[in-house]
């Protein structure tokens, strides 16, 4: 259920109650800090008016775009070199989806080139069984160049080769989609890092973008997943998915909050076009 359509149902007809407020505000992911500020704010306004609901969602509007920039920074291209573009994050949250999604995105977006942008994809979720048959099937429907390896090839290897090819072929983007197991973690970080390290060495600013996939319907998780992979990686920023299903999404205020990331893109379902940049207007529309 939508956060507006509760609220409507909890006070449309009585005073608030401030700890259901607080419950709702909490269940709709949108943080501790962002939670007590907008009680605070109605509180202080009670003294003199009455409050009703169309108060409630306003107060929640003001916060959320007191963190929230209006528009996400697009994908910069870099001088003359294919702009790589490193996808991670856990297991399931839409990283093959989003990169294929992403792909898609940049070959039809205008960008200041004078011809169609060029992009390339790279396999390099080697681990997990039929990850690099799904990319393939996304590739071959984009018409795209995919790299491929051996499952259980190295994927610092393998980018490495794939930034070497991209730039032979004066490719604009490479997206390059990685593994995301979750119970090895530690592996999971040092494999990435050492993916930055090696690509690094080919050009000092590759890669260009690091985003993190987060499945937005899955709260507290995504905010921990955050956390996590920023201080191993040094995110660039988010693309938060599954946004079309729970009526939840206030994780990405908490993160902006927190960690000082945007999110970039957000995905709202299954298909190439279920994509878009961030957009705050419609993301706080959408909330609530
Ligand atoms: N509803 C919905 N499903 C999504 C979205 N993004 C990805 N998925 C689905 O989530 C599942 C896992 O996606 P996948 O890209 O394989 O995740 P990965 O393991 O991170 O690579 C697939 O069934 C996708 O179709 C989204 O924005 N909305
Ligand atoms: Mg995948």
């Amino acid at each position: 259920m939508k956060f507006l359509q509760s609220l409507v149902q909890q006070f449309a007809s009585k005073p608030i109650d401030w700890e259901e407020l607080e419950e709702s505000l909490i269940r709709a992911d949108l943080g501790v800090p962002m939670t007590t500020r907008i009680i605070k704010t109605l509180q202080e306004r009670e003294a003199w008016s009455v409050l009703g609901i169309g108060d409630v969602i306003k107060a929640v509007r003001e916060e959320i775009a007191r963190i929230l920039p209006a528009d996400s920074t697009p994908i910069r291209s870099a001088n003359g070199k294919p702009t790589l573009i490193l996808i991670v994050g856990v297991n399931g949250t839409g990283k093959t989806t989003s990169t294929a999604k992403l792909a898609h995105h940049l070959q039809v977006r205008a960008i200041d080139l004078n011809r169609p942008p060029q992009v390339m994809l790279a396999a390099a979720d080697t681990f997990r069984a039929a990850a690099i048959e799904q990319l393939a099937i996304w590739a071959e429907r984009l018409g795209v160049e995919m790299i491929r390896g051996q499952y259980g090839t190295d994927p610092a290897a393998l980018c490495y080769e794939a930034y070497q090819a991209a730039t032979k072929r004066e490719i604009d983007f490479l997206l390059c989609d990685t593994a995301g197991r979750q119970h090895t973690k530690t592996n999971l970080m040092a494999e990435l890092q050492k993916v930055k390290r090696t690509l690094a060495k080919l050009d000092p600013a590759a890669p260009h973008e690091t985003l993190l996939v987060v499945d937005a319907s899955t709260g507290g998780n995504a905010l921990t997943q955050a956390r996590e992979f920023h201080s191993a990686l040094t995110l660039t920023g988010l693309i938060a998915t599954k946004l079309d299903g729970s009526g939840k999404g206030g994780i990405v205020v908490a993160i902006q909050e927190e960690l000082g990331l945007s999110t970039r893109f957000v995905g709202t379902g299954e298909t190439i076009d279920d994509f878009a940049p961030f957009n705050r207007g419609t993301y706080i529309d959408n909330l609530l």
